[in-house]
Protein backbone atom coordinates (compact mmCIF):
# COMPACT_ATOMS: atom_id res chain seq x y z
CA UNK A 1 0.00 0.00 0.00
CA UNK A 2 1.18 3.54 -0.55
CA UNK A 3 2.21 5.46 2.17
CA UNK A 4 0.11 8.51 0.93
CA UNK A 5 -3.06 6.73 1.80
CA UNK A 6 -1.72 6.36 5.68
CA UNK A 7 -1.40 9.63 5.80
CA UNK A 8 -3.57 12.08 8.43
CA UNK A 9 -3.16 15.85 6.34
CA UNK A 10 -4.93 17.34 9.11
CA UNK A 11 -2.44 15.86 11.57
CA UNK A 12 0.37 16.94 10.10
CA UNK A 13 -1.07 20.20 9.94
CA UNK A 14 -1.11 20.61 13.34
CA UNK A 15 2.09 19.36 13.86
CA UNK A 16 3.74 21.59 11.47
CA UNK A 17 1.44 25.10 13.36
CA UNK A 18 2.71 23.65 16.82
CA UNK A 19 5.92 23.57 15.92
CA UNK A 20 5.80 27.19 14.23
CA UNK A 21 5.39 28.45 17.35
CA UNK A 22 9.24 28.47 17.62
CA UNK A 23 9.10 31.02 14.79
CA UNK A 24 8.27 33.92 17.95
CA UNK A 25 11.48 32.74 19.91
CA UNK A 26 13.72 35.88 18.81
CA UNK A 27 16.14 35.10 21.00
CA UNK A 28 16.48 31.72 19.28
CA UNK A 29 16.36 33.66 16.23
CA UNK A 30 19.39 35.95 17.07
CA UNK A 31 21.12 32.57 18.07
CA UNK A 32 22.91 32.62 14.25
CA UNK A 33 25.88 29.88 13.06
CA UNK A 34 27.17 30.67 9.60
CA UNK A 35 27.31 27.41 7.63
CA UNK A 36 28.65 29.43 4.11
CA UNK A 37 28.30 32.29 2.54
CA UNK A 38 24.74 33.87 3.25
CA UNK A 39 23.99 30.24 4.47
CA UNK A 40 22.53 30.58 8.18
CA UNK A 41 21.17 28.43 10.72
CA UNK A 42 19.33 29.62 13.54
CA UNK A 43 18.43 28.28 17.03
CA UNK A 44 14.63 28.21 15.54
CA UNK A 45 15.67 26.10 12.53
CA UNK A 46 17.33 23.36 14.64
CA UNK A 47 14.29 23.47 16.90
CA UNK A 48 11.60 23.36 14.21
CA UNK A 49 13.59 20.44 12.77
CA UNK A 50 14.03 18.32 15.69
CA UNK A 51 10.21 18.76 17.04
CA UNK A 52 8.78 17.90 13.17
CA UNK A 53 11.52 14.67 12.98
CA UNK A 54 10.53 13.75 16.56
CA UNK A 55 6.60 13.77 15.47
CA UNK A 56 6.89 12.49 12.33
CA UNK A 57 9.16 9.32 13.33
CA UNK A 58 6.83 8.18 16.24
CA UNK A 59 3.88 8.37 14.16
CA UNK A 60 5.35 7.05 10.55
CA UNK A 61 8.29 5.15 11.67
CA UNK A 62 8.47 3.79 8.00
CA UNK A 63 9.17 6.92 6.49
CA UNK A 64 12.23 7.73 6.12
CA UNK A 65 13.29 12.06 7.37
CA UNK A 66 15.30 14.18 5.27
CA UNK A 67 15.66 17.69 6.63
CA UNK A 68 18.70 20.87 5.89
CA UNK A 69 19.70 20.57 9.27
CA UNK A 70 21.22 16.64 9.28
CA UNK A 71 23.50 14.70 7.43
CA UNK A 72 20.89 13.17 4.48
CA UNK A 73 23.89 10.54 2.31
CA UNK A 74 21.61 7.78 3.66
CA UNK A 75 18.30 8.45 2.05
CA UNK A 76 17.44 5.98 -0.22
CA UNK A 77 14.75 7.85 -3.22
CA UNK A 78 13.37 4.36 -3.95
CA UNK A 79 11.41 4.31 -0.66
CA UNK A 80 9.23 6.99 0.73
CA UNK A 81 10.54 10.14 2.40
CA UNK A 82 9.61 13.20 4.27
CA UNK A 83 11.47 16.58 3.03
CA UNK A 84 11.74 19.44 5.66
CA UNK A 85 13.02 22.88 5.32
CA UNK A 86 12.25 23.72 9.37
CA UNK A 87 12.80 27.52 8.14
CA UNK A 88 12.76 28.32 4.73
CA UNK A 89 13.92 32.17 4.52
CA UNK A 90 16.69 32.24 7.38
CA UNK A 91 18.00 35.55 6.55
CA UNK A 92 14.80 37.11 6.73
CA UNK A 93 13.51 35.38 10.11
CA UNK A 94 17.31 37.07 11.45
CA UNK A 95 16.00 40.58 10.21
CA UNK A 96 12.64 40.01 11.35
CA UNK A 97 11.30 40.48 7.86
CA UNK A 98 8.16 38.21 8.43
CA UNK A 99 8.68 36.05 5.14
CA UNK A 100 9.45 32.82 5.84
CA UNK A 101 8.17 29.27 6.58
CA UNK A 102 8.00 25.76 7.33
CA UNK A 103 8.21 23.50 4.12
CA UNK A 104 7.24 19.74 4.06
CA UNK A 105 7.00 17.56 1.15
CA UNK A 106 6.68 13.87 0.96
CA UNK A 107 8.28 11.88 -1.54
CA UNK A 108 7.47 8.49 -2.67
CA UNK A 109 7.89 6.12 -5.99
CA UNK A 110 10.08 8.94 -7.14
CA UNK A 111 7.05 11.96 -6.98
CA UNK A 112 6.02 14.34 -4.46
CA UNK A 113 2.84 13.45 -3.38
CA UNK A 114 2.04 16.08 -0.95
CA UNK A 115 3.34 19.70 0.08
CA UNK A 116 2.52 21.37 2.69
CA UNK A 117 3.82 25.14 3.10
CA UNK A 118 3.03 27.21 6.33
CA UNK A 119 3.37 30.79 6.86
CA UNK A 120 3.07 31.61 10.75
CA UNK A 121 3.33 35.63 10.45
CA UNK A 122 0.32 35.72 7.82
CA UNK A 123 -1.38 32.32 9.40
CA UNK A 124 -0.98 31.05 5.97
CA UNK A 125 -1.05 27.38 4.77
CA UNK A 126 -0.54 26.29 1.42
CA UNK A 127 -1.21 22.48 0.75
CA UNK A 128 -1.72 20.34 -2.47
CA UNK A 129 -1.81 16.31 -2.59
CA UNK A 130 -0.91 14.76 -5.77
CA UNK A 131 -4.40 14.72 -8.56
CA UNK A 132 -6.09 16.50 -5.80
CA UNK A 133 -5.85 20.33 -6.40
CA UNK A 134 -4.31 22.71 -4.32
CA UNK A 135 -5.70 24.91 -1.22
CA UNK A 136 -4.91 28.05 0.66
CA UNK A 137 -6.59 27.72 4.59
CA UNK A 138 -8.77 24.99 2.91
CA UNK A 139 -10.05 27.02 -0.46
CA UNK A 140 -8.97 25.94 -3.37
CA UNK A 141 -6.28 28.19 -5.92
CA UNK A 142 -4.85 28.39 -9.18
CA UNK A 143 -2.42 30.24 -10.81
CA UNK A 144 -3.13 33.51 -12.79
CA UNK A 145 -3.93 33.39 -16.11
CA UNK A 146 -2.15 35.64 -17.95
CA UNK A 147 0.16 35.30 -21.31
CA UNK A 148 0.94 38.80 -21.34
CA UNK A 149 4.82 38.82 -20.46
CA UNK A 150 4.67 42.77 -19.70
CA UNK A 151 1.64 42.34 -17.48
CA UNK A 152 3.38 39.56 -15.18
CA UNK A 153 5.05 40.53 -11.96
CA UNK A 154 8.29 37.70 -11.47
CA UNK A 155 9.98 37.32 -8.46
CA UNK A 156 13.88 36.09 -8.99
CA UNK A 157 16.52 34.85 -6.81
CA UNK A 158 19.76 35.95 -6.50
CA UNK A 159 21.77 32.94 -5.41
CA UNK A 160 23.40 34.95 -2.01
CA UNK A 161 25.57 31.84 -1.21
CA UNK A 162 27.47 31.89 -4.87
CA UNK A 163 28.58 35.29 -5.43
CA UNK A 164 30.93 33.69 -8.11
CA UNK A 165 27.50 32.93 -10.16
CA UNK A 166 26.36 37.07 -9.96
CA UNK A 167 27.12 38.14 -13.56
CA UNK A 168 25.52 35.43 -15.04
CA UNK A 169 22.38 35.60 -12.41
CA UNK A 170 22.31 39.65 -12.85
CA UNK A 171 22.23 39.22 -16.45
CA UNK A 172 18.91 37.12 -16.35
CA UNK A 173 17.02 39.01 -13.61
CA UNK A 174 18.29 42.43 -15.97
CA UNK A 175 16.89 40.76 -19.03
CA UNK A 176 13.55 39.37 -17.28
CA UNK A 177 13.25 42.73 -15.85
CA UNK A 178 13.42 44.34 -19.14
CA UNK A 179 10.06 42.44 -20.26
CA UNK A 180 8.20 42.44 -17.27
CA UNK A 181 5.62 44.38 -15.65
CA UNK A 182 7.96 43.97 -12.23
CA UNK A 183 10.21 41.90 -10.23
CA UNK A 184 10.27 40.98 -6.05
CA UNK A 185 13.13 39.31 -4.30
CA UNK A 186 11.49 37.60 -1.46
CA UNK A 187 13.96 35.41 -0.26
CA UNK A 188 11.99 32.13 -0.06
CA UNK A 189 11.91 29.45 -2.27
CA UNK A 190 9.19 27.77 -0.99
CA UNK A 191 6.97 31.19 -0.66
CA UNK A 192 7.58 32.23 -4.04
CA UNK A 193 6.34 28.93 -5.21
CA UNK A 194 2.91 29.32 -2.81
CA UNK A 195 2.35 32.72 -4.30
CA UNK A 196 2.70 31.33 -8.04
CA UNK A 197 0.64 29.10 -6.93
CA UNK A 198 -2.32 31.97 -5.80
CA UNK A 199 -1.44 33.95 -8.49
CA UNK A 200 0.26 36.65 -6.25
CA UNK A 201 2.84 36.22 -8.70
CA UNK A 202 3.69 35.08 -12.30
CA UNK A 203 6.74 33.32 -12.41
CA UNK A 204 10.30 33.04 -10.17
CA UNK A 205 13.47 31.58 -10.78
CA UNK A 206 16.23 31.10 -9.09
CA UNK A 207 19.83 28.63 -9.65
CA UNK A 208 20.78 25.79 -7.63
CA UNK A 209 18.33 25.42 -4.97
CA UNK A 210 18.53 22.53 -2.31
CA UNK A 211 15.57 19.95 -2.33
CA UNK A 212 13.85 21.38 0.72
CA UNK A 213 13.79 24.69 -0.94
CA UNK A 214 11.38 23.33 -3.56
CA UNK A 215 10.14 20.31 -2.80
CA UNK A 216 6.52 20.88 -1.63
CA UNK A 217 6.16 24.13 -3.67
CA UNK A 218 6.95 21.83 -6.71
CA UNK A 219 4.01 19.93 -6.53
CA UNK A 220 1.55 22.89 -5.25
CA UNK A 221 2.37 24.61 -7.91
CA UNK A 222 1.96 22.07 -10.08
CA UNK A 223 -1.75 21.57 -8.89
CA UNK A 224 -2.72 24.84 -9.01
CA UNK A 225 -2.33 24.58 -13.06
CA UNK A 226 1.38 25.59 -13.22
CA UNK A 227 4.73 24.66 -14.33
CA UNK A 228 8.02 23.57 -12.35
CA UNK A 229 11.32 23.42 -14.87
CA UNK A 230 14.83 23.81 -14.46
CA UNK A 231 15.66 26.64 -16.71
CA UNK A 232 15.77 24.67 -19.95
CA UNK A 233 12.27 22.89 -19.38
CA UNK A 234 13.29 19.80 -18.61
CA UNK A 235 12.02 18.38 -15.87
CA UNK A 236 13.33 18.51 -11.93
CA UNK A 237 13.73 16.10 -9.23
CA UNK A 238 14.19 17.33 -5.45
CA UNK A 239 16.61 13.79 -5.68
CA UNK A 240 19.49 16.76 -5.74
CA UNK A 241 20.04 20.57 -6.48
CA UNK A 242 18.11 21.82 -9.59
CA UNK A 243 17.79 25.55 -10.94
CA UNK A 244 14.38 26.42 -11.02
CA UNK A 245 12.08 27.94 -13.03
CA UNK A 246 8.10 28.03 -12.08
CA UNK A 247 5.42 29.31 -13.79
CA UNK A 248 1.67 29.90 -14.25
CA UNK A 249 2.38 27.93 -17.05
CA UNK A 250 0.84 30.47 -20.02
CA UNK A 251 5.09 32.36 -19.74
CA UNK A 252 6.81 29.39 -19.56
CA UNK A 253 8.24 29.21 -22.86
CA UNK A 254 8.82 32.65 -23.22
CA UNK A 255 10.80 32.84 -19.49
CA UNK A 256 13.17 29.76 -20.59
CA UNK A 257 14.07 32.34 -24.17
CA UNK A 258 14.53 35.08 -22.02
CA UNK A 259 16.50 33.31 -19.30
CA UNK A 260 18.92 31.46 -22.11
CA UNK A 261 19.47 35.01 -23.97
P1 LIG B 1 16.98 28.91 3.43
O1 LIG B 1 16.47 30.18 3.95
O2 LIG B 1 16.25 27.71 3.93
O3 LIG B 1 18.46 28.77 3.60
C1 LIG B 1 17.14 32.44 -0.93
O4 LIG B 1 17.85 32.79 -2.06
C2 LIG B 1 16.64 31.02 -1.03
O5 LIG B 1 17.76 30.15 -1.25
C3 LIG B 1 15.97 30.55 0.23
O6 LIG B 1 14.91 29.69 -0.10
C4 LIG B 1 17.12 29.85 0.97
O7 LIG B 1 16.68 28.86 1.85
C5 LIG B 1 17.85 29.22 -0.17
N1 LIG B 1 19.27 28.94 0.18
C6 LIG B 1 20.02 29.47 1.15
N2 LIG B 1 21.26 28.99 1.14
C7 LIG B 1 21.30 28.12 0.13
C8 LIG B 1 22.34 27.29 -0.42
N3 LIG B 1 23.56 27.24 0.07
N4 LIG B 1 22.02 26.52 -1.49
C9 LIG B 1 20.78 26.56 -2.03
N5 LIG B 1 19.76 27.32 -1.55
C10 LIG B 1 20.03 28.10 -0.50
CA1 LIG C 1 16.25 26.43 5.75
Amino acid sequence: MSVLQTVDFDEIISIIKSASGLFHNEEAAENVTIKGRADFVTEVDLAVQKTICKRLAAKYPDIQFMGEEKDNSDIDFDKAVWILDPVDGTTNLIHHYQENCISLALYECHRVVAGFIYNPWHDELFFAKKNGGAFLNGEPIHVRECSDLADCLISVGTAPYSHERADFVFHQIKNVFLRVADIRRIGSAALELAYIACGRLDAYFEPNLKPWDFAAGMLIVAEAGGKVTDFEGNPITPEHPQDILASNDRIHREMIEVLNQ
